[in-house]
C-alpha cells in the first residue's frame, strides 16, 4: 500500500482510495469497482467529506428497522470486502443478520477471494456459495438474480450497500425491505430503497454499529416509532439540499 501521510489535507479520503486500490490487487473489487468508488468520491467532496444531520436520521432508522427484523440479510460486494470487512462482520453480529457473497460482476475466483477475507476476518457462516442452495429473484437479469434459498431469498430485511441499480426494486417487489449505504442521493438504488443512509460506507457502518446496540435496548414500540416516522423522500431531498448549500457557500468564497 503506497505511504499516505496522515498531513495530507486529504489523507483519509486517499487511505479509503488505497483500500480499494489493495482490494483489487487482492482480487476481491471488480475493476468496475475502482471507478464506483470514482464516483462515490465525487459525492462525498459534495456533501462536505462528513456524515450529514439528515444521514444520521436514515442511520437511526435502519438500526431501528434491523432490530425488528426476522430474517435479516447483509449483501456483500467486492467493494464491501475491500472497505470494510471487519465492521459488516461486527454489524451482522450485532443485528443478527446473515451475510451472503452477491455479485454484479460475477466471478467465482473473486467470489473466493471474497469468502476467504470474510473469514479472515471472523465470519463463522457466509450464504451464497453452495450452489446447490442457489434459486432466482423474479425480476432482475444480472449475474445478481442467483441468490440463496436460505438468505436473500427468504430474507424480510435487505442490507444492500454500494448497490448497481437493478436489484432493489427486484427485491422491493418481492416483499422485502431494503436499506442501502450509497453516496449518490440520485441513484436509482438510493430512489427506490426504503432507507438510504447517504454517507461513505466507510464512514456510517460504525455508526450504524453504534446505533444497533444502543436501540437493542429500547421497546418494540419505540422502533416501530423510529421506522414510521422515517421518509426515505424526504431524507434523499435533505442529501440533495445539503450539496446545493455546500456548492453555494463553494461559489461564494470563490
Ligand atoms: O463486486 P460486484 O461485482 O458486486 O460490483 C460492485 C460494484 C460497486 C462495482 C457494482 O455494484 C456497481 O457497479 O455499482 P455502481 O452502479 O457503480 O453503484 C455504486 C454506488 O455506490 C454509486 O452510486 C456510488 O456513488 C456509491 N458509492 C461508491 N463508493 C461508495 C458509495 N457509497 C457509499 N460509500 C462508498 N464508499
Amino acid at each position: 500500500m503506497t505511504l499516505i501521510p496522515k498531513s495530507h489535507p486529504r489523507a483519509k479520503s486517499l487511505l479509503i482510495r488505497e483500500k480499494l486500490v489493495s482490494g483489487f490487487d487482492k482480487g476481491l473489487v471488480a475493476k468496475e469497482g475502482l471507478l464506483a468508488q470514482g464516483r462515490g468520491e465525487a459525492f462525498d467532496y459534495l456533501l462536505g467529506e462528513k456524515t450529514t444531520k439528515a444521514a444520521k436520521h436514515a442511520i437511526k432508522a435502519a438500526a431501528a428497522q434491523l432490530l425488528q427484523a426476522q430474517r435479516p440479510v447483509i449483501s456483500i460486494n467486492g467493494n464491501i470486502a475491500a472497505l470494510c470487512p471487519k465492521e459488516v462482520i461486527k454489524l451482522s453480529k450485532q443485528i443478527k443478520a446473515k451475510l451472503e457473497v452477491n455479485l454484479f460482476y460475477s466471478n467465482e475466483k473473486r467470489k473466493q477471494a471474497i469468502i476467504k477475507t470474510l473469514k479472515k476476518n471472523g465470519a463463522k457462516e457466509i450464504l451464497g456459495t453452495n450452489s446447490a442452495n442457489s434459486t432466482r429473484l423474479p425480476g432482475i437479469d444480472s449475474a445478481r438474480r442467483v441468490v440463496d434459498k436460505n438468505g436473500i431469498f427468504v430474507a424480510d430485511v435487505v442490507v444492500v450497500p454500494l448497490e448497481d441499480g437493478d436489484r432493489t426494486m427486484a427485491l422491493r417487489n418481492a416483499g422485502k425491505t431494503v436499506i442501502t449505504f450509497d453516496l449518490n442521493p440520485l441513484s436509482r438504488t438510493s430512489q427506490t430503497a426504503n432507507i438510504t443512509i447517504v454517507d461513505n460506507v466507510t464512514r456510517a457502518i460504525e455508526l450504524l454499529i453504534a446505533e444497533s446496540k444502543r436501540l437493542a435496548k429500547k421497546k418494540e414500540k419505540s422502533l416501530e416509532k423510529i421506522i414510521t416516522n422515517f421518509d426515505n423522500k424526504k431524507n434523499l431531498t435533505e442529501n440533495v439540499i445539503q450539496i446545493k448549500n455546500n456548492l453555494t457557500r463553494r461559489a461564494r468564497i470563490a
